[in-house]
């Protein structure tokens, strides 16, 4: 699966302002950490009406696919064709029931790494919590044993060492987000940077 939702590549295939790169590169805050699979939990909570957490036993049975897709870093290099494989993200949200209310999402990662996006955008098919990329288990540099990918959005959503959804009823800004970057950030729309009303908006008390 090229494409957002249903497998058919988005035209222009190369979103404006980014450069194709072969390699892939390694970005984030802070330091790797080692994430010991048998310390390792991942809790769905906040506005829905079955919080849960599973534990890596549980997560290492669950049914499994595989999504190609190119990805986006908003410092603009794109990667095509990335084949990740892992756990679709839409069962785990439905497990949960979100409420009605439900309308974003702040992705908890380690170390301390937080993003948000509406729900919309994370309950999509092409979302996995990914363990593998082009056949190998990720390393830890990339966010192993296991990442979220979002491949329709900036590759910042995409969190490293995930560990849970928190379903929210209105949107707070997550990590690079209070640092500037854009709510949403939807490769086509060059969406990088929050506008003035967010940047005010993100420095307000968490509800
Ligand atoms: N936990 C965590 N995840 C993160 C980040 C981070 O700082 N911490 N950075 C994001 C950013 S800005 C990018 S561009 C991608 C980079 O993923 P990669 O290093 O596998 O290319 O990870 C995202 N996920
Ligand atoms: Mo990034």
């Amino acid at each position: 699966m090229t494409g957002p939702i249903d497998g058919r590549p988005r035209e222009p295939r190369l979103p404006p302002g980014q450069i194709i790169t072969r390699k892939w590169p390694i970005l984030h805050y802070g330091n790797v950490p080692r994430i010991d699979p048998s310390q390792w939990r991942f809790r769905v909570f906040g506005a829905v009406e079955a919080p849960y957490e599973f534990d890596w036993a549980e997560f290492a049975a669950m049914e499994r696919r595989e999504v190609t897709a190119d990805i986006h870093c908003v410092t603009r290099w794109s990667r095509y064709d990335n084949r990740f494989s892992g756990v679709p993200v839409q069962p785990l949200l439905a497990r949960a029931r979100p409420t009605a209310a439900a309308r974003f999402v702040l992705v908890h990662a380690a170390p301390d790494f937080t993003t948000n996006l509406p729900l919309s955008d994370l309950d999509r098919p092409a979302n996995l919590l990914a363990t593998h990329h082009d056949g190998e288990p990720l390393t830890p540099e990339h966010g192993g044993p296991v990442r979220l990918t979002v491949p329709h959005l900036y590759f910042w959503k995409s969190a490293k060492w995930v560990t849970g959804f928190e379903l929210l009823e209105e949107d707070y800004p997550g990590f690079w987000e209070q640092n500037g970057y854009h709510e949403r950030g939807d490769p086509w729309g060059e969406e990088r940077y929050g506008s003035d009303d967010y940047i005010r908006m993100r420095r307000g008390p968490r509800r």
